[in-house]
């Protein structure tokens, strides 16, 4: 498939986000009087809208359980936001029921709020973000009480209750309190001034565009209810790289607009800082953090910020890593940097996420004890009990960087007077770039649960970092985002994702299946097939990535150096960035151990430690992490590393053209315009996940020189490679890496020629009968190639041109523009000559790897 333009966007409630409205329209929303005529005038301001994810509100098939109308208590921005959200959501549940006047009612008030109602009322005692919601039934009444610690937590109440229902649950008699199990519960976007997205994936930034806040802050908005519906309290807005240019002057009057606007759902802003910025915009000649002159620069800096915006949340650092500047280069500790921050962020309750994400880049692959893996640990355990109470150490899940699987970082571990959160990735870098569906509250779960046995007692990552472990007052989940203008992370699945992320520093507890189950029915639908297919979908999705891109723990095959999307299995060694796999022709993997490898083993607690010391005790989905291995080491169920990874990437694939079919089995259950732009998306990773799985057997094939005991990697019966075609025009070439192309070669179409195409021609002369022919092609960036497949000089179907428009990295043929088109059902007799023709647009040379004739199937199937 050619990847999909965004999808055009349902027009459902759009209704704008509270923060846009004039005040008085704000008031009388809040009193319910004109939201009825709001919605139905439309009222559009943003094409990019929160209905585009989850808080869609589906009719309901059944009556509503609850009272129509919303009565809060009190007056303030966030109670009027709750009883807007909570009609709005009511009204378009109940299929546009007008709104009840009568005695029954959702009433809504902070704990203060109802004691001065009724001074006698029993009430519990509520933690700030807390919420309780109750029914009560009387003989003429029916009522249902959302009480909050604070008017936050109405919010977060009325979001609860319309979960409820958008899942069809019964609440009439309700009787929910929760809290989140987490203070911090953070997005960080990695977005740009000029407006482009770091590791982004869905287009541009939603908040900045050419060195500038954007003017149309209608989508943020949108954001803000998002991000509050699951409990999401604070945005970090920009990328920590280059962060010194947002603490202008008219940048942060900017931001201030941006806080404005998010303010009405309770999430609070805040920003990556540079730790240079006091010599790069300040005019100093020393950023040293212990300086006077620097301290007394953030002090100025910060209380110019809390001017503009006095719930401003704090800083993310990120120094000293990846070419950022940082405290080292004064011989200055992380704890010395992130304290100068912390004591002028202090007076105004703001708080500094320090990243622990700090390593050498250039360390020197050729010796067998330097090791990424132990940086963080390294650097941060020895500053324990050293940073000030208001820094926060923001360590990434594993002790690499976002791989398909990684051990949990022992830094959790480590750091026992210190506050902790977890960053995650929400935005898939090295898990499919949201053009392969992978579902990541499983991985998530895995490090929340993992308990590091800190001090020999039962320590899960999830109590470390919600502080009970070690009774922290601050800690939490950080999730980098990645959100942008398509549609907020370009594929539907992949907000999943999103809405897991926040479900979790909510409460990790929740099972992926859980969360995976609420999302499909407020998302998709509630029909009990849709429900469980797209469940069952998003739970295998992670495991099968796994199994086609880095299974044993390798880490995920990609091209490290480049786009960080397709296989390149070389690309991770030799260089310094510490990616190692240590694949050479005797074996694979990396050895950490204490006694004979890097030694990072040691940095986990001695239970944890033994687990992981030896190759045999070490779990398999992470035995090549810790240990360099022979190819035919057994693994625990006595299959060979190397079959284990010939067959894992056989299944993977497999699983990925699943897929497809799940997927077409749901045509009939939900809205077609979902169902149309996912579909290409599945059926794009179906071929990516084949690109991968010959790049990486063909690779450990002939690294390895040990065959596939069922004799698939290498060899592939039903293909025709372009460089054995008849070829006119076309030019054979080398694929770098060569696993990247069947063969190691592909086809360009010779610009400089004087045809305008080019064509490869093969006579086919196996047994007749019906095929599908899956061409599978370069789709490079810069132009837009076009194809024609003929049988004996005809198109067989109308499926048989097609255009390379995808959206796919790099300029040059290999694996990450790698991608395949199927033209169905085709009549082949021997004699007959199969024909590619080629026609180059501007970069794109319209280059051609093989083809395959593949059986027959149904045109959407994923098994061609
Ligand atoms: C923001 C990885 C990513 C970088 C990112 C870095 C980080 O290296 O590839 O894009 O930089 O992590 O987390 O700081």
């Amino acid at each position: 498939m050619r990847n999909s333009p965004p999808n055009p966007h349902s027009t459902q409630n759009r209704v704008p986000p509270v923060s846009l409205l004039r005040p008085g329209i704000r008031s009388l929303l809040s009193k319910g009087l004109v939201f009825v005529a709001v919605l139905q005038c439309g009222f559009t301001i943003s094409a990019q809208t929160a209905s585009q994810a989850w808080l869609k509100y589906h009719p309901l098939s059944k009556p509503l359980t609850v009272p129509m109308r919303v009565s809060p208590l009190g007056q303030s921005l966030l109670e009027q936001t709750a009883a807007i959200e909570l009609r709005r959501g009511l009204l378009s549940l109940s299929g546009g029921t007008p709104l009840e006047s009568g005695p029954n009612m959702i009433e809504l008030g902070t704990v203060q709020e109802l004691r001065k109602q009724d001074p006698k009322q029993a009430l519990p005692s509520l933690e700030q973000d807390e919420f309780l919601i109750s029914a009560h039934r009387g003989d003429l009444i029916r009522e249902i009480d959302i009480i909050g610690g604070s008017d936050r937590a109405i919010l977060y109440g009325a979001f609860a209750l319309l979960r409820n229902l958008a899942q069809g649950n019964d609440m009439s008699k309700v009787n929910l309190r929760e809290r989140p199990a987490m203070s911090i519960r953070w997005v960080d976007e990695w977005d740009n001034a000029d407006g482009s997205i770091e590791r982004g994936y869905a287009g541009r930034s939603i908040f900045f565009d050419d060195g500038h806040v954007r003017e149309d802050l209608a989508p943020v908005g949108e954001y803000a209810r998002l991000l509050a519906s699951i409990g999401i309290d604070g945005c970090n807005l920009n990328n920590v790289n280059n962060a010194a240019v947002f603490l202008t002057p008219q940048m942060l009057e900017g931001i201030a607009r941006i806080a404005e606007t998010m303010r009405p759902y309770g999430v609070r802003v805040s920003l990556s800082v540079d730790i240079a910025s006091p010599q790069k915009i300040g005019g100093l000649n020393t950023f040293d953090p212990l300086d006077p002159a620097v301290k007394s620069w953030w002090t100025t800096k910060i209380n110019e910020i809390y001017s503009l915006i006095p719930d401003f949340a704090g800083f993310t650092v990120k120094a000293d890593s990846e070419g950022q500047p940082g405290p080292a280069s004064f011989g200055r500790t992380p704890a010395d940097a992130a304290n100068t921050l912390a004591a002028a962020l202090a007076p105004h309750n703001g708080v500094v996420l320090y990243r622990a994400f700090v390593y050498n880049h250039h360390a020197d692959w050729r010796d067998p004890k330097a090791d990424r893996a132990r940086a963080a640990y390294d650097i941060f355990h020895p500053l324990d009990g050293k940073f000030a109470s208001n820094v926060i150490i923001q360590t990434k899940e594993g002790p690499i960087d976002f791989q398909v699987r990684e051990p949990v970082s022992p830094l959790f571990g480590g750091l026992t007077q210190t506050s902790q959160a977890m960053e995650l990735q929400i935005t898939q870098e090295y898990t499919g770039q949201q053009r392969h569906l992978v579902y990541l509250a499983p991985m998530w779960k895995q490090v929340l649960d993992f308990d590091m046995r800190a001090g020999g007692a039962s320590t899960p990552v999830k109590q470390i970092i919600s502080g009970k472990s070690f009774n922290r007052k601050l800690g939490g989940m950080v999730g980098v985002s990645g959100i942008g203008q398509q549609a907020w992370l370009s594929s539907p699945l992949a907000l999943a994702n999103l809405y897991a992320f926040g479900r979790l520093a909510w409460n990790p507890d929740l099972t992926s299946e859980q969360i995976a189950d609420e999302w499909t029915r407020q998302t998709i639908s509630n029909d009990p097939a849709a429900v469980r297919t797209v469940t069952k979908m998003l739970m295998q999705s992670w495991p099968a990535y796994e199994n086609y891109t880095g299974p044993l723990g390798l880490q995920t095959l990609t091209d490290i150096t480049g786009s960080h999307y397709g296989p390149n299995i070389e690309s991770s060694e030799n260089n310094g960035w510490g990616q190692w796999h240590r694949a050479d022709h005797d074996g694979v993997g990396m050895d950490r151990s204490v006694a004979t490898g890097t030694g990072f083993v040691g940095q986990y607690s001695p239970e944890v430690a033994k687990l992981y010391e030896s190759a045999t005790t070490t779990p398999d989905d992470l035995l090549l992490f810790f240990h360099h291995v022979p190819y035919t080491w057994k693994l625990h169920d006595r299959k060979t590393v190397i079959q284990y990874l010939y067959d894992s990437h056989y299944d993977g694939a497999a699983q990925a053209a699943q897929f497809v079919d799940e997927w077409t089995s749901l045509k009939a259950r939900i809205d077609p315009e979902l169902y149309n732009d996912m579909l290409p998306r599945l059926q794009y990773q179906a071929g990516h996940a084949i690109v991968w799985r010959d790049a990486i057997t063909q690779y450990f094939l002939k690294l390895s020189g040990i065959p596939d005991a069922q004799g698939r990697a290498g060899h592939y019966p039903n293909r025709l490679e372009a460089e054995d075609a008849h070829l006119t025009g076309y030019k054979v070439i080398d694929v770098n890496p060569w696993e990247d192309a069947s063969g190691g070669r592909a086809v360009n179409c010779d610009q400089n020629a004087k045809q305008p195409s080019c064509s490869a021609e093969w006579t086919y002369n196996a047994k007749a009968g019906r095929f599908n022919i899956a061409v599978q092609y370069f789709d490079l960036q810069g132009g837009t190639a076009r194809f024609v497949l003929t049988i004996n000089g005809q198109p067989p179907s109308p499926d048989a041109s097609w255009s390379a428009d995808g959206m796919f990295p790099t300029t040059r043929p290999h694996a990450d523009n790698s991608t395949r088109h199927i033209v169905h059902n085709v009549a082949l007799k021997p004699g007959d000559i199969v024909r590619v023709e080629g026609t180059p647009d501007r970069q794109d040379p319209a280059a051609l790897d093989y083809i395959e004739i593949l059986p027959a199937t149904s045109e959407n199937s994923g098994h061609s």
